[in-house]
Order: structure tokens, then sequence, then C-alpha cells
């Protein structure tokens, strides 16, 4: 029989060529190894043919309608506008693409009182090195490959982790957010039409992560308790982010501790044993003077302030001006005198 110390022997020697071999964590729960910063790849695409597109979104209507998925009125409003549609000039699309690029956590830090405060900020709530022109010009040369082809940004108008599912990119975690191999959840999607015909990949479906079927770190770490086991789908209406996105005040069942970063939530994503094998490459993105955190905790930074700070901490690309202020103000707050 193989004693403990043999097989660990064995274990490690292995571990050497083989990169995925089971490790166990603190907790005793067996998990992959972490991934080798240069093995994590920019980005994975595929392409979806056109003749798919009607069917998928019929299918996605169908997923809309179902018993699990939230009817609170801002979700809704904000996946009603998800409705496949094509820009004009493309309305003859022969391809559309979907990919995941990597993304990094970051912190932004606060300066208050002689203290540092450093605050998450997860990706999408600051701007990354995939700015719309890049990833565009990424996208012609490496996959369209053809100059001169039409090519429209259509990802505010389609469910990105749907087509993503189907069009074969990953699957889906416990936690409701889409994996990608080598990236984790750590990724951002988008999705492309284009009119030139490109090889199409095969149909894929709405799958699970195997090694979500025995984990549910995920549900157990989430402060606001919106996802479940039996269920594939978030309750969207409890989610943390629906409401810190947005200017107003909070619910009565979110409570000032469960706030963790300074828009969104990370907390499904870092108590996931296979997001732990990305390695930590938090980006620090600028810090706010004292003068500044209280300025902006009393909700008057001026024009010129907040537009300073907004370029230096790179934050929201997508809050509106006029909600810039009012939503760090109270987030901010919150966060520093919870
Ligand atoms: C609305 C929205 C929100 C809402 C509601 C979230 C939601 N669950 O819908 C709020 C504001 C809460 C939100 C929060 C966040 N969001 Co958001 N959000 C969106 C948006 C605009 C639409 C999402 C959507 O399609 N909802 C529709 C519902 C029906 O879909 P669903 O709940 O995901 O249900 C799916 C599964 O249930 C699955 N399914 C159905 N049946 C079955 C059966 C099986 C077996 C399985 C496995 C799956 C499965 O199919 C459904 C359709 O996709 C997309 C952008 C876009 N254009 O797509 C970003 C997007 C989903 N968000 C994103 C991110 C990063 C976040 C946050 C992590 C931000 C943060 N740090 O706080 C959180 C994560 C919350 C969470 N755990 O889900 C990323 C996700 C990237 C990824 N790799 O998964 C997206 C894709 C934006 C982007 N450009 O990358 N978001």
């Amino acid at each position: 029989m193989t004693t403990r110390r043999e097989f660990l022997k064995a274990a490690f020697i292995a571990g050497a060529a083989w990169p995925y071999l089971p490790a166990f964590g603190q907790s005793g729960r067996v998990m992959r190894s972490t991934i080798d910063p240069s093995q994590i790849p920019a980005y994975r695409a595929k392409v979806i043919p056109i003749d798919r597109w009607a069917a998928l979104r019929t299918d996605f209507a169908k997923v809309l309608a179902s018993n699990g998925v939230s009817r609170h009125k801002t979700f809704r409003a904000s996946v009603e506008a998800l409705d496949f549609g094509l820009p004009a000039e493309l309305k003859d699309a022969r391809s559309i693409i979907i990919l995941a690029t990597f993304a990094k956590p970051a912190t932004a830090e606060f300066q208050l009182n002689g203290q540092a405060h450093s605050i998450p900020v997860p990706f999408q709530y600051y701007e990354d090195e995939w700015t719309p022109e890049r990833l565009k010009s990424v996208v012609q040369t490496d996959i369209v490959k053809e100059t001169g082809r039409k090519l429209a940004d259509i990802s505010k108008r389609v469910p990105l982790k749907y087509l993503a599912a189907r069009g074969g990119l990953g699957v889906f975690g416990r936690n409701n957010l889409f994996y990608v191999e080598g990236m984790g959840s750590y990724n951002l999607l988008h999705a492309f039409a284009t009119e030139a015909k490109l090889p199409g990949d095969p149909d894929g479906s709405l799958g699970l992560l195997g090694e979500c079927r025995r984990c549910n770190q995920c549900i157990r770490s989430c402060p606001t308790a919106c996802l479940g086991l039996s269920e594939f789908f978030a309750d969207a209406g409890r989610c943390l982010a629906l409401f810190n996105e947005i200017p107003g005040e909070f619910p009565n069942f979110i409570l000032p501790s469960m706030h963790n970063a300074l828009m969104g939530c990370m907390k499904c994503q870092t108590s996931c044993p296979e997001d732990r094998r990305i390695p930590d490459l938090t980006l620090k993105l600028g810090a706010a003077s004292d003068e500044e955190t209280k300025a902006l905790l009393k909700g008057k930074p001026g024009e010129s302030m907040l537009l300073a700070l907004r370029k230096r901490l790179r934050l929201f690309p997508a809050v509106k001006a006029a909600d810039f202020a009012p939503v760090l103000k109270r987030n901010l707050g919150v966060l520093i005198r919870a």
C-alpha cells in the first residue's frame, strides 16, 4: 500500500510535469494548481455563423421567461435591452464573434486623515488596456483578417454570457459567471458582428463548471444570499452590484458591512477555488489625496477635481457623469466609515 509520504512524493514529482495535478487546500478540498501568468491568454474567441442567430434569440427569450429569473425592475430593464439587434450598417452580418479578454482585479487608494484605504475596484469598473479602439483593431487583425470588412461592437445589445456558452467559449460557474479556460471568471466578454464569412465554431451548450458540482464556496460567501445550489440563476434583485452601480439609497437588506468594493462586489470570485488558480495580478490604479477623499465624502468634489480623479483612477467608464459624484460619495462612505 502507498504511504501518505510516498503519495506526496509522487504527486510532487508528477506536479512538475502536469500543471493540473490536484492539490489539497487549507480546508482539505481538492484544488487545481495555480496558472503560470505566462500561460494566461490575452483573449479567447469563437465564431457563431449568422444562420444560428434567430434560433439563439428565440432560445434566450425562453431562458428569460424561466421561473428562476429575477423580476426586479432595474434588472429587467437592463436585460430587455439585450434584443440581439444588429446595427443598421450590419444588417447583412454573416458572422458573430464572441470573445473573452483576461481582466485583472484592481485597487484604488483613498487617503483620509493620514490613513491609506486601499479599496478593491473589480474589472468592468475601471478602464483596462482593452480600449474599444484596441479591441476592435485586434478583432479586425487577428480574427476577421480581411481589411476593409465592416465590423461593429454589439456587446450592449446581446446577452454575452449566453452567447459565450452557446458559442462554445466556456462554461458557467455556480456564481453565475462565465469561466474560460486559463482565465477562470476573470474575464470580460464582448461581441462583434462582421460582414466577413468566417469559419464557424461548433454549437455549445449551457454547461456548469465540473468543480462547482462539489463546491458551494460562492454561495456561502455571497453577502446578500443571491446564489443557490438548486439554481442556475443568481437572484439579480438581491445582488449587491445591482444597487451600488446606480445612485439611490441601498435597500434595508444591504448592510454597510457587506460592501467590499468601490462598485460591484468581488465575493463570489475571490472565494472561488477555481479563480484562486489565477495568480494575484491586482493592478494599483492610483491614489486620491486627503483633500480629494474628503471632498468626495462630502459629495462636493467640483468638476475639475472629479475629472482629474476619474482620469487618474481610470474609474467607472460606464457610469454617467452626473452619477459619478453621488455614487462615489455613497459607496466610499460605507467602505471607509463601516
Ligand atoms: C444585467 C447584468 C448584471 C446584473 C444582473 C446579473 C445577472 N445575473 O443577470 C447585475 C447588476 C446584478 C450584474 C452584476 C455583475 N456583473 Co453583470 N451583467 C449584466 C448584463 C448586462 C446582462 C446579464 C444577463 O444576460 N442576464 C440575463 C440572465 C437571464 O442571465 P443569467 O442570470 O446570467 O442566466 C444565465 C444562466 O442561468 C444560464 N443558464 C440557464 N439555464 C442553465 C442551465 C445550466 C445547466 C447552466 C449551467 C446554466 C444555465 O443561462 C442564462 C443566460 O446567460 C451583462 C452584459 C451583457 N451584455 O450580457 C453583464 C455581465 C454578465 N456582468 C459581468 C460582471 C463582471 C458582473 C459582476 C461580477 C460585476 C461585479 N464585480 O460586481 C457582477 C456579478 C454578479 C453575479 N454573480 O452574477 C460580466 C460577466 C463576465 C463573466 N465572465 O461572466 C458581463 C458579461 C459583462 C461583460 N462585459 O463581461 N450584472
